[in-house]
């Protein structure tokens, strides 16, 4: 047992060994422990991926959101039904008095929990054996955290994010040739860097090439954008695929099993079950390598690339890596094949895509409606598509910003399709600033002309930023506090539980998945029939 002094704290630790450094001490062991006298009044727990959550909690386990179907797709899914509160790669501790508790990781495969007044962290595999700690105030010491990160795994290479116009939150999948020409008319002069075609192009999830709604091809697309003056941009989700697509049935041998033999869980969306490439394939990697190529040849310099957790989930590989590892090689021949092209990755597990990404999204989607009751409720969900929760793990992951563009996703100035009142429009706002990421997806004929020039002061001004509190910032000399998103729905209680259950029975069937998946299809089909009157 060795003993970290912190001012007058003085904390019991396991560890093989233990530095100091100026800012804190580096213990290194595969497993450390550090024995604290008393639990905290909340914990920092960071989930594992784009879309998992990242909260200040109370120190104990939170439910097991719901649907289970989705685990993999928004949690760490080795960890859901961890029998402690769980956290990748970093955690924290926070006592009051203005000072928190860190343990960092500085290797992938990290874990960390909190059980029997214990602060655990360990490595699932691998070669790494470093972690960080620190005592102090929290912004100091998730900065001193974020330089070793830094200098572990490196930091995107371009300075300024741009500003972006992307198709996903108006349009959805409903997007075509025609429509999308239309936008980037209507669009004028506001000041957009980059306008990115999200998911809807693509033939199949697997096979990416474009589909019929889009008969003059990808280049031509991108030729149209690059007229305008603008860099032309594209979705692609290159680690999955759905077992319809041509990839997944000429090349099954591609993707990630258990061991029992099955293709390895990776979540359900577009109304099939989702499978996960293995990154460690000779024959995956230059089939990913080669795609990269193929839409940088097209003309696109912006790329997202979405879903990337695939890549580090459980399962047998070709080669026997640990999974972060795997995950990280797949995304290093992703960067290098894309040359030059702005990375922004999206699903992807956090510190496995530092330094090789230049913008991440820290958080879930954002939607048109703060909250709703199914998820928040009947789910328990923070991970659902919400400007609530998208808002929660981005202002704590806002310590990310030295390594990483951090994304918040999109901001909303329109009124029309969508539930969200202008203060929480004003919210995603106040957050794009605050990350220096600007994007929308506001369709410019659903825009009144206030709300146009909202927009276009959003693009244009920089507004001057202090963090005055955990939540509380100046933006320009106007207050702006995140605390109402912060928190955790309740956990229901009686009826609400009952409800629960029997909505989560359903919830978890694939038939239900796909009969939501095709309603809304259809709803989206008739939005694009009303937009589409007179093209
Ligand atoms: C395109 C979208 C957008 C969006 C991404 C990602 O858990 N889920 O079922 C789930 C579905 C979609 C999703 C995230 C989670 O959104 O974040 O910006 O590109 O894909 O399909």
């Amino acid at each position: 047992m060795q003993t970290l002094f912190f001012d007058k704290l003085q904390i019991p630790a396991q560890a093989d060994a233990l530095t100091l450094v100026n800012n804190g001490y580096l213990l290194h062991g595969a497993a450390v422990k550090l024995h604290l006298a008393e639990a905290p009044r909340a914990l920092y727990r960071h989930g594992w991926q784009s879309w998992s959550l990242a909260a200040w909690t109370e120190p104990r386990e939170l439910p097991i959101q719901q649907p289970a179907i989705h685990h993999a797709m928004q949690t760490d899914p080795v960890y859901t039904r961890h029998p402690a509160p769980h956290s990748s790669g970093v955690m924290a501790l926070d006592f009051g008095e203005g000072k928190i508790l860190l343990l960092g990781a500085l290797g992938l495969e990290s874990h960390l929990q909190w059980r029997q007044k214990t602060l655990q962290g360990w490595y699932e595999s691998g070669p790494d054996s470093t972690w960080f700690v620190a005592f102090g105030p929290e912004a100091q010491v998730f900065s001193g955290y974020a330089k070793l990160l830094g200098g572990k795994f490196g930091t995107g290479r371009v300075k300024t994010p741009y500003r972006v116009w992307c198709s996903w939150y108006s349009l959805y999948t409903a997007i075509d040739e025609k429509i999308l020409s239309r936008i980037f008319d209507e669009l004028g002069d506001l000041p957009f860097d980059v306008l990115q075609v999200d998911d809807g192009w693509q033939m199949a999830v697997g096979d990416w090439q474009a589909n019929p709604k889009f008969p003059s091809g990808m280049a031509d697309l991108a030729e149209k954008i690059r007229a305008s003056g603008r860099k032309a941009g594209l979705w692609l989700a290159p680690l999955i695929a759905v077992p319809s697509s041509r990839l997944f049935r000429e090349h099954p041998d591609w993707f990630l099993k258990t061991s029992e033999g099955d293709f390895a869980p990776a979540g359900f969306n577009w109304g099939e079950p989702l499978r996960a490439l293995d990154t460690t394939h000779p024959a995956a990697l230059e089939w990913l390598a080669g795609l990269m190529k193929q839409v940088r040849a097209w003309g696109y310099d912006y790329v997202k690339l979405d879903f990337l957790y695939a890549g580090g989930l459980p399962g047998q590989r070709h080669s026997d890596l640990p999974r972060e590892a795997a995950y990280r090689q797949g995304l290093s021949v992703l960067r290098e094949a894309l040359g030059e092209a702005y990375l922004l990755t999206c699903g992807a597990p956090i510190l496995a895509s530092l330094g090789l990404c230049d913008g991440m999204r820290v958080s879930t989607d954002v939607s048109g409606e703060w909250e709703n009751f199914r998820d928040a409720m009947l789910w328990q969900n923070p991970t659902t598509g919400g400007a609530r929760n998208a808002l929660r793990t981005t202002v704590h992951r806002l310590w990310l910003a030295p390594l990483v563009h951090p994304d918040p996703d999109v901001a909303y100035f329109r009124h029309a399709e969508s539930k969200l009142r202008p203060q929480q429009n004003q919210l995603l706002q106040d957050m794009a600033h605050i990350c220096n990421f600007k994007a929308t997806s506001d369709l410019p004929q659903w825009l009144t002309a206030s709300e146009k020039e909202t927009l276009r002061h959003f693009l244009e001004e920089t507004p001057q930023m202090e963090q005055t509190g955990r939540y509380t910032f100046r933006l320009d000399g106007h207050a702006v506090d995140f605390s109402s998103a912060a928190g955790l729905p309740p956990a229901p209680g009686g009826l609400t539980r009952l409800q629960a259950a029997l909505f989560n029975l359903v919830s978890n069937q694939p038939f239900a998945m796909r009969r939501a998946f095709f309603r809304w299809q259809k709803s989206l089909a008739e939005m694009r029939q009303n937009l589409g009157e007179g093209i």
